[in-house]
């Protein structure tokens, strides 16, 4: 079933000019009057679609947040700082902008009533003791990170439970697809595209055992929208796919829908590197009507071409 229309509304989405907040923005505005908040540290301008009125800034500059938050019916927090080895490096700065920043949007969603729908993360699991990965598992996050998403996805349910506020917090696995670029947050996808669209060898860390549930872009858009309009508020979901594949057939698979001549190449096994993640999502099937679309394979060469032409 298509989520139910998210029209004639003021919506402001934060890290609007990056790679999840990109793809809601174009998503949501022919309908709809939206607003970006970006501080390009990240995102590029040129993500941001025209017709969206775009605020640059963080979330700590709350003069801009004002602005940009003024009147609005419903918020997309996508902003963060999403790099977990940087927040190991440098636990102060992530707690600034994913934590402290945070703060100042529910602050501000609480001024214009709007409801919040937050970009929250299975880091906040840690290393789990079994999978699928249930909402009620233990939490025992690995990364200043992985804390700072723990502490925000609560802090969704405290506004939700002390202030009426509507706020649903979604909790994304491994995100992929057309419009994450490489960076020091680069996710294993587009790092093994970009080798095999080279040619070059695909190093997989490791003994590739370890497992992922890879979630395409086009399924986290649906389960925002499905989010923005749901009565299921004041609560935290799971998305992904409820499926997981290895790093060793991931590379295998990419090198086979690429064509590429790439090798594998097994490298050192990253510190700290989750041994086991799969999400399940009953709760966001049964109370959203989330139904992840697209399979691996699809997703993988959609996202293959797209780093092909860049
Ligand atoms: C993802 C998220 C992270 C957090 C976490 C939750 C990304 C980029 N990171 O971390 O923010 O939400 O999930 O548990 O989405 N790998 C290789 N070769 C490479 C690069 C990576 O084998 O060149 C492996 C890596 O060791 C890991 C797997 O691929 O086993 C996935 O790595 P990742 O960095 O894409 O994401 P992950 O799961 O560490």
């Amino acid at each position: 079933m298509q989520p139910e229309a998210v029209t004639d509304k003021t919506i402001l989405i934060t890290g609007g000019a990056g790679f999840i907040g990109s793809h809601l923005a174009s998503t949501l505005v022919s309908d709809n009057d939206v607003r970006v908040l970006d501080n390009l540290s990240t995102g590029h301008r040129s993500n941001v679609p025209d017709g969206a009125t775009f605020f640059e800034g963080t979330l700590l500059d709350e003069d801009t947040l004002a602005i940009a938050s003024d009147g609005v019916d419903l918020i997309f927090h996508e902003a963060a700082l999403v790099s977990v080895q940087r927040s190991v490096e440098d636990p102060l700065t992530s707690h600034e902008i994913n934590t402290r920043g945070t703060l100042n949007l529910l602050e501000a969603a609480r001024k214009a009533d709007a409801r919040v729908v937050l970009a929250s993360s299975a880091a906040i699991y840690g290393q789990p003791e079994h999978v699928p990965i249930s909402e009620g598992d233990p939490k025992s996050p690995t990364s200043p990170y992985g804390l700072d998403k723990l502490t925000i996805d609560h802090y969704a349910r405290q506004y939700h439970d002390l202030y009426g506020l509507e706020t649903v917090a979604l909790r994304y696995f491994n995100a992929y697809g057309p419009g994450q670029t490489a960076g020091d947050y680069s996710g294993v996808i587009s790092i093994f595209c970009d080798q095999a669209e080279r040619n070059e060898p695909v190093t997989v860390h490791g003994d590739g055992k370890q497992t992922r549930d890879f979630v395409y872009i086009d399924d986290l858009v649906q389960a925002n929208l499905r989010a923005a309009t749901t009565d299921a508020v004041g609560t935290a979901y799971n998305i992904g796919t409820g499926t997981s594949v290895t790093v060793r057939e991931l590379a295998e698979v990419i090198i086979e829908v690429t064509d590429s001549h790439s090798e594998v190449t097994h490298t050192d096994g990253r510190n700290g590197d989750i041994r086991h993640s799969e999400a399940d999502i009953t709760a966001a099937r049964t109370d959203l009507e989330y139904e992840p679309s697209v399979s691996l394979r699809e997703g993988l060469k959609r996202t293959a071409e797209w780093i092909r032409k860049e």
